[in-house]
């Protein structure tokens, strides 16, 4: 199989195209020109296999993507690139729209005019939902989407735009995720930050800590978005635990692991970390995706802090 991933070198593109080589595809990752090293998630195994082939380039370039799709010719496109902090969006609202909004409509059209036969998935995210209204919980498919983000405007119009091309007979499916974590995590992030903190037992800033997250583990997701492209038909699917926890649980707990009291260590609602707009609560329901796909969530919170931690202290 001839696969496209973007976002090669993010988190989430790095895993799935480890999975991808040891399935037995041709993978072709693009990644960002850069001055200095952002390859650092890409494994030195990838890097020297020889049916991995790194691409420098940009999803807002269409003419890049037009040229590399009649190039390659790909048989599955998986759209991971993104601008996709939060935060930063609010900031830099008109670059995450062209990134993460436009960029993944640069895709869908380029896919349209190259190669229609093939299959794409694009990574949605649960930020679409904004606050929903309590009786929605947990959050599926089919709840109403009301950003409020830069991020998740941008996340949302390209959601949208998958569906229009579904409905004109592209395969384009989504993979809804929740928060999903690793050791390979950007440390703008917060739970990455936090566990950098705790495990050197140093004090962290942060903003909110009353927001609810459904956290996962990215390995699981990457195969979820796997199993969504494998699928019988393209469609939108939640990827998600069904758990909520606070950031402050997130914080307490990362904390109470390295045998400290987070309270003598965490400085909260400084005012660089808290965003204009909060979203409240995001807990979804992966009922759908455990139903067709046969994929579940294995990893619970408790594990997931584990994971992070352990991978800190041994090797950061
Ligand atoms: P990530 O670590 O931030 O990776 C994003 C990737 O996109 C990076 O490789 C980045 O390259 C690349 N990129 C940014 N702008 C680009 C551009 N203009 N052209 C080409 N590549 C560009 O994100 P992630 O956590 O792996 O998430 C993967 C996708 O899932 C993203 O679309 C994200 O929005 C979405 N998502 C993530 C979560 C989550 O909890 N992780 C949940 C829902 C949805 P550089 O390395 O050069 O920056
Ligand atoms: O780790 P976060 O930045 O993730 P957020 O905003 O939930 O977005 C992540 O998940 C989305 C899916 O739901 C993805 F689409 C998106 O790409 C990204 O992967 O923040 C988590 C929570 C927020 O409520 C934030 O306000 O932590 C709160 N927080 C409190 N202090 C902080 C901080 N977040 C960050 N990044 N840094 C802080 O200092």
């Amino acid at each position: 199989m001839k696969t496209i991933v973007t976002g090669a070198s993010g988190m989430d593109g790095s895993y799935l195209i480890e999975d991808l080589l040891a399935r037995g595809d041709e993978v072709w990752g693009i990644v960002r020109r850069n001055s200095t090293n952002n390859l650092g998630n890409i494994q030195p195994w990838v890097l020297g296999n020889r049916y991995f082939h790194l691409v420098e380039g940009d999803i807002t370039d269409i003419s890049f993507l037009e040229s590399l799709f009649a190039k390659v010719m790909p048989e599955q496109i998986y759209n991971l690139a993104a601008q996709s902090h939060v935060g930063t969006s609010f900031e830099l609202p008109i670059y995450t729209m062209n990134v993460t909004g436009l960029g993944a409509m640069n895709i869908m059209h380029t896919m349209k005019s190259v190669c229609p036969e093939a299959k794409l998935l694009q990574a949605s995210s649960s930020e679409m939902y904004g606050n929903a209204k309590e009786k929605d919980f947990p959050l599926n498919e089919t709840t109403p989407l009301r950003p409020v983000s830069p991020y998740a405007v941008a996340k949302t119009a390209a959601h949208h735009m998958a569906s229009i091309m579904r409905k004109r007979g592209l395969w384009v499916s989504t993979s809804i995720c929740f928060n999903h974590e690793s050791p390979r995590r950007g440390e703008k992030f917060l739970t990455a930050k936090v566990i950098k903190a705790a495990s050197k037992k140093q004090p962290v800033k942060l903003g909110n800590l009353d927001a609810i997250r459904d956290w996962g583990y990215a390995i699981e997701y990457v195969e979820g978005m796997q199993k969504i492209l494998d699928h019988t038909e393209p469609d939108d699917f939640v990827l998600a635990t069904g758990e909520g926890f606070s950031v402050k649980d997130f914080v307490d707990q990362t904390y109470k692991a390295m045998g400290l009291n987070s309270d003598d260590y965490v400085e909260y609602n400084v005012p660089e970390f808290v965003r204009p707009v909060e979203l409240n609560k995001l807990v979804g329901n992966p009922m759908k995706a455990k139903r067709l796909l046969g994929w579940e969530a294995q990893i619970e919170f408790y594990t997931l802090i584990d994971i992070m931690l352990d991978y800190a202290i041994l090797f950061e």
